[in-house]
């Protein structure tokens, strides 16, 4: 099991001194009515810089999150025992920088019972990372969260978030020069997953999400021989039978994201899902909600009870979106929130208070 050398974290701390700082409905219908709320809605906070709030403290390897394995369709610990992740994604990083800090972190860890974090950092919309967003700045979120998750035990997810770009490739050398970075920072930590596409759309098939990803792994790989990357799928993470019909090969520690929708994406994506798992492929939920798939409109508990069923006893990992107080049903904080940590259940929304509760009864048992 690799561990995160003193030297590692003495060099972060010399090098990153400025710590200052869908779509989604299988039907176009619902992406159409995604892009309309999105029209509509203004984001609430701006980029600052981030704080300097804990993320310069070098860290030791968490001791829970051993590295991770891909056995069959399994994700597993370092001994081969299946390990279920459940957490919170960010909304983008570059709306809402304010969630990263460590007291938020801490607080999603010991009192929600989350183990896994997901970084969403766009790479088109909102200051995205490829459309003149401040890359320095984005990669520093991005290291404080890795530096929080890692301080508080929590596996990581650094999600290359392409939602309008569509297809991969539109931005695939950015996106080379990403992982190769990020992969050579991390390459002695256990705890890093990295997710290259969030959400192919627009008619990208998996066989070019293939050969984007057969470029993207090589590099990740040659720094780090074992993280867990998880490749997209088509359709906004839907079509995973066509990933489980030609998967890559020749790489271990591979999994495929499905996303979901509850109110939006019921039997019959849950039917794939299965389909896709009794054919081998290994399916990470890294983003899901419980309102429709706008991420907004109305809750579907029943649905999202059901997704909770199924995930659990195939032992699916999942993340929950999102981290923030934006006016949408998928927010986990209620607009009249403002605090960035030391919540108490009155700052959460209705999906919010949902994910609260499941995370605190799978995770903790309470
Ligand atoms: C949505 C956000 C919304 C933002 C929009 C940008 O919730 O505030 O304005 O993106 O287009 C996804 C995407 C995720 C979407 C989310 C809800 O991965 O980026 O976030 N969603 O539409 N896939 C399915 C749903």
């Amino acid at each position: 099991m690799k561990r995160k050398l003193l030297t590692i974290s003495l060099i972060l701390i010399l090098c990153l001194p400025c710590f200052m700082g869908c779509g989604s409905g299988k039907e176009d219908s619902s992406e159409t009515e995604r892009q309309q709320t999105e029209s509509q809605q203004t984001p609430q906070a701006q980029p600052q810089e981030p704080t300097t709030d804990g993320a310069t403290s070098g860290t030791a390897a968490p001791s829970t999150s051993g590295a991770l394995q891909v056995i069959g369709t399994k994700l597993c610990d370092s001994n081969g025992n299946p390990v279920m992740l459940r957490g919170l994604s960010t909304h983008g990083i570059a709306w809402f920088p304010d969630y990263i800090n460590a007291t938020a972190f801490k607080q999603f860890h010991e009192e929600w019972g989350a183990n896994v974090m997901r970084l969403a950092m766009y790479t088109t919309e909102y200051n995205g990372y490829c459309t003149g967003g401040d890359q320095a700045w984005l990669k520093t979120l991005v290291k404080n969260g890795v530096e929080y998750a890692t301080q508080n035990d929590m596996y990581v997810i650094i999600d290359w978030h392409i939602l309008a770009d569509g297809n991969p490739h539109t931005y695939k050398s950015e996106a080379l020069a990403f992982f190769e970075e990020m992969s050579a920072t991390y390459a002695n930590y256990n705890n890093v997953i990295y997710e290259i596409c969030n959400e192919p759309n627009g008619g990208t098939s998996w066989a070019q999400i293939k050969v984007y990803a057969e470029e993207i792994i090589p590099v990740i790989r040659a720094n780090d021989k074992d993280a867990i990357i998880i490749v997209g799928t088509p359709n906004w993470c839907q079509y995973v039978k066509d990933a489980a019909a030609d998967p890559s090969t020749g790489y271990d520690n591979i999994m495929y994201a499905l996303h979901f929708y509850a109110a939006t994406h019921t039997d019959w994506l849950r039917n794939d899902m299965v389909t896709a798992i009794n054919s081998g492929l290994p399916i990470f939920v890294s983003e899901y909600g419980i309102c429709d798939a706008s991420g907004n409109g109305v809750i579907d508990e029943y649905q999202a009870n059901q997704w909770m069923e199924l995930l659990n006893q195939h032992g699916i990992s999942y993340c929950g979106w999102n981290i923030s107080n934006k006016g949408e049903t998928s927010a986990i904080f209620g607009t009249w929130c403002n605090k960035t940590s030391g919540w108490t259940v009155d700052d959460l929304s209705s999906s919010g208070k949902w994910q609260y509760d499941m995370l605190r009864k799978y995770q903790l048992g309470k």
